[in-house]
């Protein structure tokens, strides 16, 4: 039996479900390379904003024992490098290439999604709030905001995107957020940006262990995945599978990725564990789905997508 891993996203056809979250590695052409050369079945661009942007000041990252805690600060060199960016790799790769947009206002997203319109790009992640910009809050817990905003950048957009959603922790957000989504074009969610705003201690030093905020930052790797796994199932329920869900966070190992698709995501995005373990992280969680897949009897995603039990 062959295990077949692929899936499709907006209709656009990824050769396995497995590939990199925006964020970690892939800011500079170089990255991207790096992650064509890698088995991430579709190229991520970082977030990217109208101006290049040196972001927050260092330390900005670090590893925590179960993850990680990051305040960067939406470093990335301009949309108008990732436009470039996009037609040098569509000449050197079949992946799917996926912008995502980070604008500051109604007017900045507008520009750049109407830029990424004429470019080889498959797909467009909008990516509506940063948890980490030093004075913005995050505006996916702002619902007329989000309204706003998605209104504005439906009317442009000619190319397939979806939204990458901050963690909802109270179920009646879940659906405010989802019929705001439903009323426009988006194709998919991404579940989950980082666990906004949490503080990191070196008990030795009594310091923080990044700079920026007070030392308060975005957590992201293990501790996020149970959290992530609840929004991608929520969401799930509520699109009724017609919007389709990303998961991101936590995704270490094929169980990983196993789960978020039992809870019902098309496909998943590695972050942390990308910068922890390396881009050979792709494939060891591509073999060991497939591994776990075959022990189970699954030939193919749909044939357990979204079917997760509860004990009722
Ligand atoms: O660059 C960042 O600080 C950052 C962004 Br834009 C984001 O969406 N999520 C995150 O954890 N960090």
């Amino acid at each position: 039996m062959k295990t077949d891993i692929s899936t499709k996203i907006a209709g656009v056809k990824l050769e396995t479900c497995v590939f990199n979250a925006s964020g970690p590695l892939d800011e500079t052409l170089r990255d991207l390379r790096n992650l064509n050369n890698s088995a991430s079945s579709a190229i991520m661009m970082k977030s990217c904003t109208i101006e290049p942007r040196q972001g927050n000041p260092a330390p900005r990252y670090a590893n925590l024992e179960y993850g990680s805690i990051n305040s960067m600060g939406l470093p990335n060199q301009g949309y108008k490098a990732y436009l470039e960016f996009s037609e040098t790799l569509r000449k050197e790769t079949k992946k799917p290439i996926i912008a995502s947009i980070c604008g500051m206002n109604v007017e900045e997203n507008i520009t750049m999604f109407k830029a990424f319109n004429d470019t080889p790009v498959d797909l467009i992640e909008f990516n509506p709030g940063s948890p980490n910009t030093i004075g913005k809050p995050i505006v996916g817990y702002d619902t007329k905001a989000m309204d706003k905003l998605l209104k504005a950048v439906s009317k442009v957009s000619k190319k397939p995107f979806g939204v990458k959603l901050p963690p909802y922790f109270d179920l009646g957000h879940y659906q405010q957020i989802a019929d705001i989504i439903k009323k426009y074009p988006v194709k998919f969610v991404t579940c989950i940006n980082s666990i906004g705003n949490g503080l990191a201690i070196n008990p030795k030093t009594e310091r923080t262990l990044i700079k920026p905020k007070g030392g308060l930052g975005g957590i992201g790797g293990h501790y996020a995945k149970f959290h992530a796994l609840a929004n991608v199932r929520k969401f799930y329920e509520l699109f009724e599978d017609k919007i389709q869900v990303i998961g991101a966070g936590g995704v270490y190992t094929g169980t990983d990725a196993f789960e978020f698709i039992l809870a019902g995501a098309s496909a998943v995005q590695i972050g942390t564990a990308f910068i922890q373990q390396g881009p050979q992280v792709f494939e060891k969680v591509q073999n060991e789905l497939r591994d776990l897949m075959q022990s189970k009897g699954y030939a193919k995603l749909s044939d357990f997508r979204g079917k997760l039990k509860t004990l009722d």
